[in-house]
């Protein structure tokens, strides 16, 4: 059996890019599904996926939201809607071409091939590989990096990045009720209890490039609530129990080690495993 991939994506004002992106990722050879998370976007994001949907019914789905309710809680409502329809690797990823589509193959192969349960699109796992950020970016999300390994002793390189691919066992011990934040924190708390729980986590390099269309929705706000909410997170797990992953769970690992009539994909995906390596 082939696995279901969903890549859900979530979307404020990016009609200049969603129709591109859509494309890209149903060019690539993986039978990749998409879900799109709009919270109400007034240039029109949602009406251009209703029409790529009649291209598209069964690979392509929308979440509408009522208003503008951020990046966390629109992953959040993501990842339930994938779970309830157990799809087994469930990917993030942004509209905006900051992450290169040809990437999510290389996430897949890290969950599926090499039996990691968290694929991470990493920049700064060999140096910093970030393309037209202005230094001043750059300079802040490495700090921060930095800084969240230190106060949490988390060994990923990359703390805040968005591009990742899961496999759904981690989705499913994780409590997503229990999670608070909304920007740059929602990413950290995510790796955090991933780590906790004992999942298996990968780093996987990659190019992140700044948009090349629309503007960037994130602002200090959401940046200081990442360098206050890990002070508070790693306080708060000082008196919490994180939940090894299930038994149930464990045997899902199993079986997707080597699945037997994918033949097709592991000749592929090899392809991609000597490129990366
Ligand atoms: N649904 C939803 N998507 C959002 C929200 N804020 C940002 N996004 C999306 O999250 C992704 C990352 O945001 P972006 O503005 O590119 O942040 P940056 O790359 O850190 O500058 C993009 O796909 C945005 O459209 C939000 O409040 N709700
Ligand atoms: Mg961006």
């Amino acid at each position: 059996m082939i696995d279901r991939n969903l890549i859900i994506i979530p979307t404020y004002q990016e009609s200049e890019n969603i129709s591109d992106l859509i494309e890209a990722i149903f060019r690539l050879e993986l039978p990749f599904e998409v879900l799109i998370v709009d919270d109400n976007s007034s240039d029109g994001t949602a009406q251009i996926v209703k029409i790529k949907q009649e291209i598209y019914p069964e690979r392509l789905h929308l979440m509408q939201r009522p208003k503008k309710m951020g990046l966390g809680t629109a992953y959040i409502d993501g990842f339930k809607y994938a779970l309830e329809k157990d799809y087994d690797y469930i990917y993030e990823m942004d509209a905006d071409f900051s992450h290169d589509p040809e990437d999510l193959i290389r996430l897949y192969v890290a969950c599926k091939k090499e039996g990691y349960d968290l694929a991470i699109g990493s920049r700064y796992v060999k140096g910093v590989n970030v393309v037209n950020w202005p230094m001043g970016r750059i300079l802040m999300s490495y700090c921060a990096s930095i800084y969240v390994r230190l106060i949490t002793g988390i060994p990923i390189f990359d703390t805040t990045a968005g591009f990742k691919c899961y496999h759904k066992s981690v989705l499913k011990t994780i409590d997503l009720e229990a999670l608070r934040f909304l920007g740059y924190a929602f990413q950290i708390e995510m790796k955090f209890n991933t780590w906790k729980c004992g999942f298996k986590i990968k780093e996987v390099d990659v190019v992140f490039t700044d948009r090349r269309k629309g503007t960037s929705k994130m602002s200090s706000g959401i940046f200081k609530e990442a360098i206050f909410g890990v002070l508070e997170m790693k306080i708060r797990s000082l008196f919490k129990k994180y939940e090894p992953p299930y038994l149930s769970i464990e045997s899902d690992s199993l079986d997707r080690l080597d699945t037997a009539d994918d033949t097709n994909w592991n000749k592929k995906t090899q392809t991609y495993q000597q490129a990366s390596e």
